[in-house]
């Protein structure tokens, strides 16, 4: 059965079975509904979080509108109720979910504070927990991944993967503690800001970064895949070596999928990765295309 094993910052999912990724909720909890039933609908799946499961815009319907094409379809920030879900989902499979840190997490446990929805969103997101759930918030949050790696030679990052070299004891000593923010994101400073924060890495730099991380695992790496950066189709062949996966954030619904990888299969290139996605929502139909399937039947008539 496929499951997740750790050891310090870089977890591996072993097979057989299926392997669900998804990447950047944003505090979206009817996607992370969505994405629970097609994780219950397997009996033999694991689920993998690409990071920013957390914080998401405050925008009334009004004030999004003007902002569609940017934002995607109209949400409200739910962080609490998905936190919430998250850890009683965690609770019930805890060998088969996990979630790779985003730099929207990192803000809880000592990374810089984020502010793309309110002035600090980690402070936003606090003020509506408990003592005792913000107590678990940061427990919960320090446990999760920095890097994953898979049995189908697909690896995964939340930024877009750095060239810098890095081995277990590099990944152990790197505090996420960050006392000098603008220092801290200088390139080559710090391996968990690149890891974060990175929109793109050109073919040498993914060879660099697989060449670190094969040198840690069984299993040869072949492809990474990783969320941060929207991309208005819902995923981007970067090039061989490089996939981005948008499951959620500023999409439209239509165009929101997964990945749905088999665990005993191995994917070498990011074209691999690309025939198996899957909608998020298949079943969606806007009242435009209504009306073009309309107009055809009307033309074929
Ligand atoms: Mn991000």
């Amino acid at each position: 059965m496929a499951r997740f094993r750790q050891e310090g910052r870089v977890a591996w999912i072993e097979g057989p079975g299926e392997l669900i990724v998804v990447s950047d909720l944003h505090g979206n909890l009817r996607d992370f509904l969505r994405v629970h039933q097609i994780f219950e609908a397997s009996d033999d799946a694991c689920l993998l979080f690409l990071g920013d499961l957390y914080h998401g815009p405050y925008l009334s319907p009004q004030d999004w509108a003007p902002h569609v094409d940017k934002l995607g379809d109209f949400y409200y920030d739910q962080s609490p109720g998905l936190f919430r879900s998250y850890l009683k989902l965690k609770a019930m499979y805890p060998d088969r979910v996990r979630a790779i840190l985003g730099n929207h997490e990192h803000s809880h446990i000592g990374g810089p504070r984020v502010a793309k929805f309110t002035p600090d969103e980690a402070a936003s997101f606090e003020d509506s927990l408990t003592t005792i759930e913000r107590g678990e918030l940061a427990r919960d949050i320090e446990e999760w991944p920095w890097i994953v790696g898979s049995q189908c030679g697909v690896a995964f990052t939340h930024g877009s993967p750095p060239p810098t070299p890095f081995d277990q004891q590099r990944l152990n000593q790197e505090s996420p503690i960050v006392r000098n923010p603008q220092q801290w994101a200088q390139p080559g400073n710090a391996l968990l800001s690149e890891l974060l924060w990175r929109r793109f890495s050109p073919p040498e730099d993914v060879k660099a970064f697989l060449n670190s991380l094969n040198s840690l695992c069984a299993v040869e790496q072949h492809v990474v895949t990783y969320g941060h950066e929207p991309s208005p189709e819902g995923y981007q062949v970067q090039h061989n070596a490089l996939f981005n996966l948008s499951t959620s954030f500023a999409m439209r619904r239509e165009k929101k999928v997964y990945l749905s990888l088999k665990l005993d299969s191995y994917y070498v290139s990011a074209y691999d990765i690309e025939e198996q996605l899957i909608p998020l929502y298949p079943d969606i139909k806007r009242i435009s295309d209504i009306f073009d399937d309309f107009e055809d039947t009307l033309d074929e008539a």
